[in-house]
C-alpha cells in the first residue's frame, strides 16, 4: 500500500463516521471530525503537544482531533526513548483531548494500553496481547505495541489542561526488521496474525475502541478491573520492578486505581522493611 491509498482509506472511513442528520452521535463522531492524516512527522506525540499547548495558551477550547503518521522520523517512547517508526510499516497515532476535571487524568493510563490490546485481539485472538506494567503490550513476551501518555497544563486538581494519547503498533515488519529493536524482542500483526488487517483497518480500529475505552475516563474501579483482566502480571506473582528511586522486589498485590502498582517488599531496602508494602507510582516491571 502507498500513502495516497492509506490517507484516502482513512478519510472515507471518518467520513462514514459523521453524525447523521436526526441520529444521536457516538463517541466515534467527535474524534473522526478532527483527524489529521500526514506522510511524515518527527513524532505524532511531538505534534499533538504543541497543538494542545498552543490552544491553552491562546484560551481556545481545545477540541477533539486525531493525528495520524504514516511514517516518523522521531517517534518517541518514554524516558527519552525512541520508537521505530518505519514509513507504511506501522500504525502511528495520537489522540489530543481536552481534560475535562481532575479525575479523568489518573485514569488515562489505565484505559489506553486496555483499548489497544482489545483492538488488537480483534485479530490476534483473545487473551494473546498482555500488557506489561506499564505501558507495554506484548504478544508471546515480544513487544508489539506501545503507549505514551503526556498531560499538558491544567494539574490534577484543577484539570483545565489537555492530554496527548500516543499509540505504536507494529504491523509489516517482519523478523529481519524487527531483529535488534527492542531488548524483550519485538513482533507485528503482520507476523502474529492469520488474517492480519490492512494498515488503515488497524488505524481506524485502534481509533474507534479508543473512543469507546475514553467514554469511561474517570471510572477508575472499572479501569483498574480491565487493566487487571489483560495484565502479564498476576496477584501473588514474584515481581522485579525498577521504580524512580532503584529497584524494588516483592509479591504483586493488584493495581489501585490509578495504576500504581502494590508490592509487598521480600527483602527490606535501605529504610524499607521486608513484608512492607509500597506502591511503585513509575518504573517498569524488569523480571521476570
Ligand atoms: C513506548 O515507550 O513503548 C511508547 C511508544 C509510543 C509510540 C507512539 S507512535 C505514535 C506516538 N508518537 C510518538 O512519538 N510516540 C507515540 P517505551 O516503553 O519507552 O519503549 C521504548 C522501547 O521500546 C525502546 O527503547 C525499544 O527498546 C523498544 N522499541 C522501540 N521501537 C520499537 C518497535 N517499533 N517495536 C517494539 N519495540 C520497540
Amino acid at each position: 500500500m502507498d500513502f495516497p491509498t492509506f490517507l484516502s482509506d482513512l478519510l472515507q472511513r471518518a467520513v462514514a463516521a459523521a453524525p447523521r442528520v436526526g441520529e444521536p452521535a457516538g463517541p466515534l463522531a467527535s474524534w473522526a471530525a478532527n483527524l489529521l492524516v500526514l506522510r511524515s512527522v518527527p513524532s505524532t506525540n511531538a505534534l499533538g503537544r504543541r497543538i494542545v499547548d498552543e490552544y491553552l495558551q491562546e484560551g481556545v477550547p481545545l477540541p477533539r482531533a486525531v493525528l495520524v503518521a504514516w511514517g516518523q522520523s522521531a517517534g518517541a517512547g518514554r524516558l527519552g526513548r525512541s520508537w521505530v517508526s518505519p514509513a507504511g510499516r506501522g500504525a502511528y497515532l495520537s489522540l489530543v483531548r481536552p481534560v475535562a476535571d481532575g479525575e479523568e487524568l489518573p485514569t488515562l493510563p489505565l484505559l489506553v494500553p486496555v483499548a489497544v490490546a482489545r483492538a488488537l485481539e480483534r485479530w490476534l485472538g483473545e487473551g494473546r496481547c498482555r500488557i506489561k506494567w506499564p505501558n507495554d503490550l506484548l504478544v508471546d513476551g515480544r513487544k508489539i505495541a506501545g503507549v505514551l501518555l503526556a498531560g499538558v497544563g491544567g494539574s490534577q486538581e484543577d484539570a483545565a489542561g489537555g492530554v496527548v494519547i500516543g499509540v505504536g503498533v507494529n504491523h509489516g515488519q517482519g523478523a529481519d526488521e524487527l531483529a535488534g529493536v527492542s531488548e524483550r524482542g519485538a513482533t507485528s500483526m503482520t507476523l502474529e496474525c492469520a488474517e492480519p488487517p490492512a494498515l488503515p483497518e488497524l488505524v481506524w480500529g485502534l481509533v474507534v475502541a479508543l473512543a469507546d475505552e475514553l467514554e469511561h475516563a474517570g471510572e477508575g474501579e472499572r479501569a483498574a478491573r480491565r487493566y487487571q483482566e489483560l495484565s502479564l502480571h498476576n496477584p501473588g506473582d514474584h515481581l522485579r520492578c525498577r521504580a524512580a528511586d532503584g529497584t524494588v522486589e516483592g509479591i504483586f498485590r493488584g493495581f489501585d486505581e490509578r495504576g500504581f502498582l502494590r508490592l509487598e517488599l521480600t527483602a527490606g531496602s535501605g529504610d524499607r522493611l521486608g513484608g512492607e508494602e509500597v506502591l511503585v507510582t513509575a518504573g517498569e516491571v524488569t523480571s521476570p
